[in-house]
């Protein structure tokens, strides 16, 4: 039966289905997998018309990956690995994308996904035990279970200029970008927004425009991302080591299938340090501050000279000496404390006569002319085209977006209104069957291999809850309050609240007026997944399990 048929309004109160799931991105997806090989019935409510998620949205031209390839995909399957083959070190948004349709169809999902479904309000119905969720098709789905996979980074921040509706140009934003090719050649184009979407998409634009304004507020330290194509060798090899690459990604701080440095800053002399760092460099992407020193986010000394020898590689790129200062992040600014973007060519995109760096740090982008864009000094840049890649409302905007209640009717909103707290970045108190992934307080990692491991252990989650004959399970709120603090603990013995004054979405600070709090798991990858396995395999010993009376099982419309 197609899904949309499926979707019948429920009649009562007892459960249609074992999971309603929010997003048919990379969670979504492999959270569906997870419930049907649990025998659970489950429906994928996705707003857009296909599955990818954030790769679904963001398709701006230079939209990849900044995590290599053969970690950047699923490991549930030998044979879905043995048969995908990777094109480059940094697959880009379309080949993502394919590999996102080919996991769909391989596994034949898309049977339980609704695209077009926009979820309303999800409310827990305490006296029975399961969520009810509307659409803004006004259907109305009742679900033991509630799964967010909606995104970590997947709201976008609104451009919040009065005028903008005046300009007589065309606008986009990176994250919602049309599908139809958006032709740049001969315009004047101006840029706002310098983070991981503005830094890939500045030197395609500036290869085609007749003149590209880049405005930039904060600098940050862009890193050479060094892509390459994958030749046959380097696909076949990654295809016979796979067994290796996860161990390597288990034991890796963030999930990357490197290795550690092994080294710290005081192992090795003042000129080894150059060496090391110059190896990094080269290497490209995240392994310039994974593979380098193991203290670079921890030791304020290490992460001040790997600072330093970013800037003075800006300045040897940049050959006007006073962009070159422009670009070079600011002393107050540790390396990492914003997310570091992958850049390709783009500090040497600046050396071209057509492109020009505009500072707006003391002197902010005020509003939007129907013309282009105005700062608060009054000095106008006319425009034909503004590309808007301001960033995200992180980790938290997906939910708090959406009307989700507990118990008691309280909202995620207000419960977070001091900032994110959870249990394992899985699970909420006073929320009961509601689970996340890639939700807030996660590991700083590479998302498809946190993605797994969470959707394993939601999966185990409800598996328990019902051959216990529980029909709720929630987590107490001491355990959200340890696992809060240790949050908070690994967060503050990093170089990282550094990224409270410079706007850093790890906290919140990039959205005017959001509870700032910690919104990332610091402790490290293998840490986490130690902590998660252990509550799994230990009976979920911080939840609290209980039944309604006359619970029935579910009907299962899904996956019938
Ligand atoms: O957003 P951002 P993003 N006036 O928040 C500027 C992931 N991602 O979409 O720094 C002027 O980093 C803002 O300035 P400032 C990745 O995790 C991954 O680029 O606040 N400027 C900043 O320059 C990443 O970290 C990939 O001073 C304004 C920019 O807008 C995360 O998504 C690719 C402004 C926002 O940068 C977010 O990245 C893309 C204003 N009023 C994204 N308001 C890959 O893996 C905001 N800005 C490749």
């Amino acid at each position: 039966m197609p899904p949309q048929e499926a979707a019948l309004p429920s009649s009562g109160v007892y459960p249609d289905l074992d999971v309603v799931v929010i997003g048919a991105g990379f969670s979504g997806l492999r959270m569906l997998y997870e419930a049907r090989s649990r025998g659970l019935t489950a429906r994928v409510l996705e707003a857009a018309s296909d599955v990818g998620g954030t790769w679904y949205f963001n398709r701006y031209p230079g939209a990849r990956t900044d995590s290599e390839s053969w970690a950047y995909c699923f490991g549930f399957d030998k044979r879905l690995q043995e048969d995908w083959d990777w094109p480059e070190r940094y697959p880009s948004q379309p080949q993502v994308l394919s590999y996102l349709r080919h996991v769909a169809d391989r596994f034949d999902l898309r049977r339980d996904i609704q695209f077009d479904t926009r979820v309303r309000s999800a409310v827990f119905d305490e006296e029975h035990d399961v969520w009810v969720v509307t659409t803004e098709r006004g259907e109305r789905l009742v679900s033991r279970h509630l799964v967010s996979a909606s995104g970590l980074l997947s709201v976008p921040y609104e451009p919040p200029f009065p005028r903008l509706s005046s300009f007589r140009g065309e606008w986009y934003m990176t994250a919602r970008w049309p599908h139809e090719p958006v032709d740049f050649a001969g315009k004047r184009v101006a840029v706002i927004g310098t983070g991981a979407s503005g830094v890939q998409l500045i030197p395609i634009v500036a290869a085609t425009a007749a003149r590209l304004t880049v405005f930039q507020r904060t600098a940050n330290y862009i890193l050479p991302a060094r892509n390459y194509v994958l030749h046959d060798a380097q696909r076949q090899a990654i295809k016979a080591n796979y067994d290796a690459i996860w161990e390597q990604v288990r034991r890796q701080a963030m999930g990357m299938p490197m290795n550690p440095a092994n080294r710290v800053l005081g192992d090795v002399s003042p000129e080894e340090h150059q060496r090391i760092l110059e190896a990094g460099w080269e290497e490209g992407g995240f392994r310039y501050f994974l593979e380098t020193f193991d203290d670079i986010f921890v030791n304020p000394e290490s992460n001040a000279l790997a600072a330093e020898f970013v800037r003075n590689k800006i300045r040897t790129i940049v050959r006007d000496p006073a962009t070159a200062e422009l670009l070079c992040p600011k002393p107050d600014h540790p390396l990492g404390a914003k997310r570091p973007p992958l850049g390709h060519f783009y500090y040497e995109t600046f050396n071209r006569d057509n492109v020009e760096l505009v500072d707006v740090s003391g002197n902010a982008v005020d509003d939007i002319t129907p013309t282009g864009v105005r700062l608060a000094d009054g000095t106008e840049y006319e425009a034909d085209v503004i590309v808007f890649a301001m960033g995200f409302d992180a980790m938290t905007g997906s939910l708090t977006s959406v009307d989700v209640r507990g118990r008691g009717g309280v909202t995620i909103a207000e419960k977070w209104r001091g900032g994110p707290r959870t249990h394992l970045a899985l699970t909420v108190d006073e929320f009961p069957n509601f689970f996340m992934i890639a939700g807030p307080q996660i590991p700083f990692a590479n998302a498809p291999v946190m993605i797994e491991p969470a959707a394993e252990w939601i999966g185990e989650a409800i598996s328990y809850t019902r051959e216990h004959g529980h029909t709720r399970i929630e987590p107490t709120a001491q355990a959200v309050t340890a696992y809060n603090e240790q949050c908070e603990t690994f967060f503050n013995a990093t170089v990282f609240p550094a990224g409270e004054k410079i706007r850093s979405w790890f906290v919140g600070a990039n959205i005017p007026g959001k509870p700032h709090g910690v919104a990332l798991y610091f402790g490290g990858y293998p840490n986490y997944i130690r902590e998660v396995r252990q509550e799994a395999e230990e009976g979920f010993t911080h939840y609290r399990f209980s039944a309604v009376r006359d619970a029935r099982p579910s009907v299962g419309v899904a996956g019938s």
